[in-house]
């Protein structure tokens, strides 16, 4: 692995003229500049573009996550998710994280051949270790005895625990709405966001998704990080040189900050909305670390294992059959609610731009930046 690891690295990084950084440091260069490349319009604009089938870009992917070594199974479904991601704009979780997916595998901080083990627990619980692989496997390993235990007593949990969740959550949870079932899911991260009133990082960006059926529509689905914003985010606003918003973070003593680099090297995020936020972040620490039996983000400790970025951690699903409740209605009541929501303004809902953006992908295919598409050439190669 080191070999495959010296092999491609130099390359990028002449290719994408990266600055290496300190172990431990979380700006990635690699990563930066690709995600600077896509997410600048006006510099996307002024490159020279690529667009590639969803196929593509899946087959793409694949094949460098088999060089990186994993198993078939791990690069199909790390390679479908990924793509997903970039091609609905989910930028910051798109083909920006692919150094970081072979970099955490190069260091053995990850197994990338991972077998899930299932351990059904109960009438409606449903555990997965994930045998310190990628969470999304041990999904796909649970999500049909997941939907049956949910539609036979109408609700049920899975917990996955000794994963590492690099990725958007909208992936794991808009499969379920598809199905006519509602699902939460929650996953805690790495130590990087301070919780209200404290100086000090505790919890992780810790996302919350929710996916429900619609009935005059793709499913309704809300993904946000429970911090001010998200940790991707914040490296790029660091390689753009731009400042975060005033009141987003914290330096070292727990004192205000603006600055990006401040944040990544030693200081933190706050939680979002005040208390309210940092209440619904805890939570995600309770629910997707003490209840499914992983690692708290404070827990979170790589420095053993030099180019880790994946966090070791554990994620919660929740899924509930909105029959039970009311049968036959919810979808159509989730269609009255948005109708009200429409006419009372709103231009747009949770997950319009990425359906907007997926169909457009769709039409004409995903972008990707020449320079880009050659970083995960050489990759693959
Ligand atoms: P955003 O703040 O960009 O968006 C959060 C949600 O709000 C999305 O569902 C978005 O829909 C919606 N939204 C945004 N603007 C509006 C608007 N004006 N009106 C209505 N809805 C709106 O997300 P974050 O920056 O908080 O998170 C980005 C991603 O990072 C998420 O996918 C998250 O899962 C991921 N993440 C992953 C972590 C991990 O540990 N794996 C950690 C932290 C974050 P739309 O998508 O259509 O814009
Ligand atoms: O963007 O905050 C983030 C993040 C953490 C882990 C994966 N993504």
């Amino acid at each position: 692995m080191r070999d495959f690891l010296s092999s491609v690295r130099f390359p990028i990084r002449n290719l994408l003229k990266v600055t290496p950084q300190p172990a431990g440091q979380h700006i990635r260069g690699a990563e930066i500049q690709v995600m600077a490349e896509h997410r600048n319009p006006q510099r996307r604009q002024a490159d020279e573009t690529t667009t590639l089938g969803y196929g593509q870009l899946c087959a793409l992917l694949e094949r460098i996550f088999l060089r990186a070594g994993a198993s078939p199974d791990v690069a199909t479904i790390l390679a479908s998710n990924c793509a997903a991601c970039e091609r609905d704009g989910s930028i910051s979780h798109g083909i920006f994280r692919v150094p970081g997916y072979v970099s955490s595998i190069a260091s053995g901080w990850v197994d990338p051949k991972a077998e899930p083990a299932l351990e059904d627990v109960g009438a409606a619980f449903l555990r997965v270790d994930a045998m310190n692989g990628f969470a999304q496997p041990a999904l796909a390993a649970a999500r049909d005895l997941a939907i049956e235990k949910t539609r036979r007593a109408g609700a049920s949990v899975l917990a996955i625990r000794n994963s590492h969740h690099f990725s958007a959550l909208w992936p794991d949870v808009e499969p379920f709405a598809l199905e006519g079932l509602v699902a939460i899911s929650m996953v805690n991260s790495f130590a990087c966001a301070v919780p209200h009133g404290g100086r000090k990082a505790v919890f992780g960006t810790n996302p919350i998704a929710y996916a429900a059926p619609r009935a005059g529509g793709l499913p309704l689905v809300a993904d946000l990080a429970t911090s001010s914003m998200a940790n991707g985010d914040v490296q790029i606003a660091a390689r753009e040189g731009r400042r975060l918003p005033a009141g987003y973070a914290v330096d070292a003593n727990g004192a205000e900050t603006t600055d990006p680099n401040v944040v990544l090297e030693s200081g933190a995020l706050r939680t979002f909305g005040g208390h309210k936020g940092s209440a619904i972040s805890l939570m995600i620490e309770l629910f997707g670390a003490a209840l499914t039996g992983g690692d708290f983000s404070f827990e979170v400790d790589w420095s053993s294992h030099p180019g880790a970025q994946t966090p070791h951690t554990g994620q919660l699903f929740i899924l509930v059959d909105p029959d039970k409740g009311r049968p036959h209605q919810f979808a159509q009541r989730a269609e009255q609610l948005v109708e009200q929501l429409l006419a009372s303004g709103l231009d747009r809902l949770p997950g319009t731009r990425r359906y907007e953006t997926r169909a457009r992908a769709d039409r004409s295919g995903i972008p990707i930046s020449n320079a880009a598409l050659e970083s995960l050439e050489q990759l693959a190669k």
